[in-house]
């Protein structure tokens, strides 16, 4: 319940204050809010959905262990994801695509941003990663904090 609240914060301060750091204040740190990925174009195309996480500067979402299913053409929303963010410097975020061992999970394609732009804005941004019959587009906040 917090990190959903936490999440309303700041979307709700993106949305209404756009990025900036506070006055006077220097930007430390980069906090990217993952809002939703939507696959576009799955891996597993025999299969008919892809098992996936997302992978955000170190940690994974939903959890660990257990990645979430998705269908061609449909959308992962924050909540189904568990609020997939981060703050650092620079925050990469990918996708893996959950394969059966003893096959090694796979990485369909990745980003990395650092806010040195000033962020995203209150409107976010989104970036398309994937290649070779995949393609994921992913839509997120990002501001310096
Ligand atoms: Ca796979
Ligand atoms: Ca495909």
């Amino acid at each position: 319940m917090l990190r959903v609240f936490m999440s309303v914060v700041f979307l709700t301060a993106a949305l209404s204050a756009g990025t900036a750091a506070p006055a006077g204040a220097r930007a430390s740190g980069c906090e990217v809010v993952v809002i939703a990925v939507t696959a576009g174009d799955i891996q597993e195309d025999a299969a008919g959905f892809d098992e996936i996480w997302v992978k955000v500067a170190g940690s994974w979402f939903p959890t660990y262990l257990r990645s979430i299913r998705v269908n061609e053409g449909q959308t992962l929303t924050n909540s189904d994801l568990n609020n997939p963010r981060a703050t650092k410097a620079s925050v990469t975020v990918s996708i893996h695509e959950d394969d059966p061992w003893p096959k090694a999970n796979d990485v369909l394609g990745s980003f990395t941003e650092d806010c040195s732009d000033g962020g995203t804005g209150p409107g976010g941004a989104v970036q398309t990663v994937g290649s070779g019959g995949v393609s994921y587009t992913v839509s997120y906040f990002a501001r310096p904090v």
